[in-house]
């Protein structure tokens, strides 16, 4: 079947699009792989281990070197649960991000040369001196909380160790409050637990899979893509709901094309369904759940009926795959998605989306939410912090259920303000591309000119770079050792990152330069090694195995302490909620000031001749990160509009024409985007692939290639429970000539 088509043409993304990725054994046989095989016949390879840095699946690889420090491919670890060996396309490509040529080379200090703003090269001491003074000179006029640290990724591990040394806890980063936040403040509402990443959700045994704008195979999390295609061949029946034919939702027997920003309607409707036919898992329900009555009256106005007029979807259609899901209960997954600040009550989506799996008992059970391990390591001594006056609890705006720095309030809280008790005058940003993470551009502008001093570190020329006093050339995953990987999982286990090839140019790792600025600053007992290495060392030891050990197998697993994965039958839980049970009605929102149960709320519609703008993931990119990468540029260069052939129609544009984008505040594009025309858009909505749109000009191949979907994003939905950024309240009107002769093309 066509189904079954597609899902080896994206498993064909695994291994034939970067063929390397598998182990040529369990390949089969072409000439291209024959080719491969040969090379690595005559070569003696080198493997050492490492863990991807493409995205954040972490999966655990071998990468192959020959004697002349040449990386021939990365390849999955057979032994690691996050791959079951085989990297997807990025992962493979990730090499990629080692042979760029258009990478940070030196460290580069900003200075002003005949009147003109420059970056000059230095030295490392150079550069590390300035910063260092420059950190002293902030703690002593304004505290030590005052240096924010902006991060995401391997390298703020170190630099969190440094601030936190240093007296700073004004820490955050774009993976909570523009990625997963509302999702873990409504689960862990729901069930007292995060969803976290990897994802909890048992895929590999589910009989029903259903997808709230969350678009796997496009967003390629390497195991949760494996998983959901073996599912499909076993018969699992998927129902994706998205405003646009995904990928996922061209291989799902339900396509519920909805009308962008209603999903908790849906939810609320099917919540109806399954409780006013008696659906419901009866038995969980009664022995874990708390305020099912109040849920079930609560429900009851929002009738498949009243549904269909707010979301588009047929009430049959509601009923049908509501009887769907319940008959797969309880192995059906209403999956939490990974990127979903959308609209700004999406906390309240979440909790819709957890409170029908605790209808369904998905929860702890097999085939719906296993219970994860993790395995902790072992910290390597050092004095305790000191406590800081404030951090990032105390920044801004206070969001009473966010569990972690919000970016967006640090930015605000760098603004000029007179009265701002807790004030951020100084940047460090490590691994995060805030130009194209942050929404509202104008606002991250304001705040960086308001800034005293900022710094980033950073393995290639992006944007964000472009706006710091001092920029340092981080090396990549590839050329250094970093934190021991522990991750949720079915079973904890560990992977090992180490240096395969020396770090090229004169790019140093982040523990590095953690460890020299914490010496600069005088706080050397926090950083009482050489080398990482001996850090790595250590821990290893502690955990009964050894860096030896580690770098033969790379992977180590570890026996679950925490009891078995899924619920026994009658057995007794104590959820982690203030209730210990799961909790439909949420005392603690309600006393915040909260709906208690989810509402539906009616969001901004574009007006005539807007559409509105929604944005995803390609396999072959992550974020904005890899699209210089010469591997994946080669496989994906630009993005595209998908456009509904009906608005093409009306516009008169054509399949590959170049058009401009300009937003309800007058926010244009600042370079073209070519148009894709499309049935698998609604034509109320254009989408685009997110990350593209480049502007600055050291990166070569990704310059002016295609639209900013960030730059677009002007208006945001805050979250008022847990502060996320929702970004799908913008629209864009669609212009055949470039509207200003001053934007570059
Ligand atoms: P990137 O844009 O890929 O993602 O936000 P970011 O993490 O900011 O920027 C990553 C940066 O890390 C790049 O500058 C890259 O060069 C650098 N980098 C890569 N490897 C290393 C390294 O080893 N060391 C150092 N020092 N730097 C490194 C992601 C965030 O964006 C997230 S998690 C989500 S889910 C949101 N997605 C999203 C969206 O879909 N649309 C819009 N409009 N905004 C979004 N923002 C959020
Ligand atoms: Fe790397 Fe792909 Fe795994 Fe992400 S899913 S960590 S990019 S191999």
């Amino acid at each position: 079947t066509s189904r079954r088509k597609f899902i080896k043409i994206s498993a064909l993304g695994f291994g034939g699009v970067a063929v390397a990725a598998t182990s040529l054994e369990s390949m089969g046989v072409n000439s291209y792989l024959e080719g491969f095989a040969l090379e690595d016949s005559l070569v003696k390879l080198r493997q050492t281990a490492t863990y991807c840095e493409v995205c954040f699946w972490k999966c655990a690889g071998w990468v192959h070197t020959d004697s002349k420090g040449t990386i021939h491919k990365i390849i999955g670890n057979d032994i690691d649960p996050h791959c079951n060996g085989r990297l997807c396309p990025r992962g493979t490509g990730g090499v990629g991000m080692y042979t760029d040529n258009d990478r940070l080379k030196k460290p580069l200090v900003r200075k002003v040369i005949d009147g003109e703003e420059t970056f000059v090269e230095t030295d490392w001491d150079e550069a590390l001196t300035l910063i260092a003074t420059k950190m002293k000179g902030i703690k002593k006029e304004y505290g030590a909380e005052s240096l924010g640290l902006l991060k995401h990724g391997s390298p703020g591990s170190h630099f969190e160790h440094l601030f936190k040394a240093f007296g700073s806890e004004s820490i955050a980063e774009p993976a909570y409050a523009q990625c997963r936040g509302p999702r873990e403040a409504g689960f862990s509402l729901t069930f007292g637990s995060w969803v976290g990443s990897p994802e909890p959700t048992d895929i590999r045994d589910t009989k029903c899979l259903v997808l709230i704008g969350s678009h796997i195979g496009e967003n390629m999390h390497n195991t949760q893509v494996q998983e959901m295609s073996d599912a499909i061949d076993r018969g699992a029946t998927i129902i994706t709901v998205d405003p646009r034919l995904s990928t996922a939702a061209s291989k799902s027997q339900h396509w519920l094309a909805i009308k962008p920003s209603t999903d908790i309607a849906l939810l609320l409707a099917w919540m109806n369904v399954i409780i006013n036919e008696n659906l419901y898992d009866k038995e969980y329900v009664d022995r874990y759940t708390l305020g099912f009555e109040e849920l079930k009256e609560h429900v009851q106005e929002y009738t498949p009926e009243w549904a269909y007029g707010v979301t588009t979807i047929k009430p049959e259609e509601i009923r049908k795959t509501a009887r769907i899901m319940a008959a797969a209960a309880p192995a059906t997954i209403i999956h939490p998605g990974r990127h979903v600040t959308w609209y700004g009550d999406d906390t309240q989506r979440a909790r819709a989306m957890a409170i029908l799996n605790g209808l369904l008992g998905s929860w702890g059970r097999r085939g719906g939410f296993y219970f994860k391990e993790k395995i902790s390591i072992p910290k390597f001594p050092h004095p305790p912090y000191p406590t800081p006056k404030w951090g990032w609890q105390e920044i801004g705006e206070k969001y009473p259920f966010a569990e972690m720095g919000i970016t967006n309030e640090l930015i605000k809280a760098s603004l000029p303000s007179e009265d701002n008790e807790y004030p951020i005058k100084a940047w460090f940003v490590a691994g995060t591309n805030l130009n194209n993470s942050i929404p509202n551009k104008k606002l991250l502008e304001e705040a960086i000119n308001a800034l005293d001093f900022m710094v980033v570190v950073d393995t290639m020329p992006m944007e964000i770079t472009g706006y710091a006093d001092v920029v340092l050339p981080e090396c990549t995953y590839l050329e250094r050792y970093d934190g021991i990987r522990s991750a949720t999982n079915r079973e904890p286990s560990i992977a090992l990152r180490m240096p395969a090839v020396a770090p090229r140019f004169d790019s140093k790792p982040a523990w590095w330069i953690a460890k020299q600025l914490g010496e600069k600053l005088g706080l050397h007992d926090y950083f009482k090694y050489d080398d990482f290495k001996e850090v790595i060392a250590w821990q290893l030891k502690q955990m009964g195995t050894s860096l030896e050990e580690m770098e033969k197998i790379g992977v180590k697993k570890f026996p679950r302490k925490s009891g078995p994965m899924y619920l026994e039958e009658g057995q007794d839980y104590e959820f982690y909620t203030d209730s210990g049970k799961i909790e439909f009605y949420s005392g603690a929102l309600e006393r915040e000031g909260f709906d208690p149960m989810p509402t539906y709320t009616k969001h901004p519609e574009p007006a005539p001749g807007y559409y509105r703008l929604n944005y995803g993931r390609s396999p072959m990119h992550t974020f904005s990160r890899t699209v210089n990468n010469p591997n994946l540029n080669d496989l994906k260069s630009e993005n595209d509009l998908w456009v509904n052939p009906k608005v093409a129609r009306i516009l008169g544009l054509k399949k590959g024409q170049y058009v401009w984008l300009e937003n309800q505040d007058g926010v244009q594009s600042s370079f073209p985007i070519r148009v894709r025309v499309t049935e698998r858009i609604r034509w109320d909505s254009v989408y685009m692939v997110h990350g593209f749109g480049h502007n600055n000009k050291k990166l070569g191949r990704a310059h002016g290639k295609g639209a900013s979907d960030t730059q677009l994003i002007s208006q945001v939905a805050i979250d008022p429970i847990m502060g996320g950024t929702g970004m799908r309240g913008n629209f864009v009107k669609i212009l055949t000539e470039n509207p200003s002769k001053t934007v570059e093309v």
